[in-house]
């Protein structure tokens, strides 16, 4: 049976791609990048500021909300969307990255992954059907088959042992994905490390099984930016044209950039909100690092240039003073300056391949990042 396409390609540049991608809450336009609000929320943020910065779709995590506060509840409460009140697009990962994250509390088989929940130590089964269900019942609007990613530098053996798991149960979430309501998506993930062979195998078993869309995993799992930029490179060129490629968990500004010139249209991380929580802010110079006391008299905004009003506005001393004291508010403003950030990036490559001057866009980023924070 054909899988039906909800994604339009608006434009090229290169390997660079522009589109939209129409969901059952909207569209999202590509490349983009989905803000990780892995339990239901937005870590820092109100669900208004993710919109407002520019935000079309955002990532929920299967394996944490299956845990708390429960798949069969949200369902019961209206589905993510209601429950939250975020009412765009979202994505949900599957908890294959959780078979990566968590080794220590889970085991895997042919069947299935048993866990221990990191809250209180129950048994919890985590089957390719099962990871399809709770996604349906989540209301998500992109679900991911469950895989297993590999944590690198790896053995062979090991890679492949887990790239032909990940395609049989790409099948089997296949099978289960065909009771989703139309317009729900399910995407496929290629695994296979840092080995081409793999990595071809991989994209070429999910292509003859049938997917919306394709993402790209085990990657950014501690190998070198070029093994995965050249990683990116073995397995685009066989996803078919049409349909969109998402590289998942990935990464800094530089990493998305560099991507996008891959042919990649899609991205999640938690690095926006993490490293604002831990006081660095994403700006057009490069990382800046506000607990760094250079900042403590400096009365200049972090980009003076910024049309986001707290990058623009809150002066480095002022950040540097929250951080230092341990406020909240100066997690959540850099949060919020990150996000935004990555937004106006991600619009940024959006027009630039539109107009076909990518090229220069790539070249003059890459040369502000270079030039560092003075
Ligand atoms: N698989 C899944 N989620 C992921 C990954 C993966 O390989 C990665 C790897 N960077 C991030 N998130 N299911």
């Amino acid at each position: 049976m054909s899988v039906p396409n909800h994604f339009e390609l608006l434009g090229r540049d290169g390997a660079a791609r522009t589109g939209r991608l129409t969901t059952p809450h909207g569209v999202v336009r590509t490349p983009a990048f989905m803000p990780v609000g892995t339990a239901g929320a937005m870590k820092g943020l109100h669900w208004r500021e993710v919109r407002d910065a520019g935000a079309d779709i955002v990532l929920g995590n299967t394996y944490h909300l299956m845990l708390r506060p429960g798949a069969e509840r949200i369902a019961a409460l209206g589905g993510l969307q209601r429950f939250t009140t975020w009412n765009g697009p979202m994505l949900t990962d599957s908890g294959g990255f959780q078979v990566m994250s968590l080794a220590q509390l889970r085991k895997v088989s042919e069947k299935a992954v048993n866990f221990r929940s990191h809250i209180d130590g129950a048994a919890i089964e985590l089957s390719p059907e099962r990871a399809i269900e709770v996604q349906l019942l989540l209301g998500s609007d992109i679900a991911m088959q469950l895989d297993e990613c590999v944590r690198l530098p790896a053995e062979r053996a090991d890679i492949e042992r887990a790239m032909q798991l990940s395609l049989r149960w790409a099948e089997r979430c296949k099978r289960a994905f065909e009771q989703a309501p139309d317009g729900h998506m399910l995407f496929g993930i290629v695994q296979g490390g840092d080995v081409p062979e793999l990595r071809h195998a991989s994209a070429r078993g999910l292509v003859d099984l049938g997917f919306h869309g394709y993402a790209i995993g085990g990657l950014a799992v501690g190998e070198p930016q070029e093994v995965m930029l050249a990683m990116i490179e073995e397995a685009a060129p066989i996803l078919p044209a049409d349909r969109p490629r998402y590289l998942m968990g990935v990464g800094t500004p530089e990493d998305i950039l560099e991507a996008v010139a891959r042919g990649i249209d899609m991205f999640d991380c938690v690095m926006p909100t993490r490293n604002g929580r831990h006081g660095v802010a994403f700006t057009p110079f490069g990382p800046v690092n506000l607990r760094n006391a250079r900042h403590a008299d400096d009365p200049r905004p972090l980009d003076e240039d910024s049309d986001w009003p707290s990058t623009r506005n809150c002066s480095r001393a002022y950040l540097h003073h929250l951080v230092k004291s341990g406020e909240t508010l100066g997690a959540m403003l850099l949060s919020e300056i990150n996000i935004a950030y990555y937004q106006r990036l991600m619009r940024d490559m959006r027009g630039a391949i539109a107009d076909g001057s990518f090229g220069t866009f790539r070249a003059q980023t890459r040369a502000g990042w270079a030039q560092g924070d003075i």
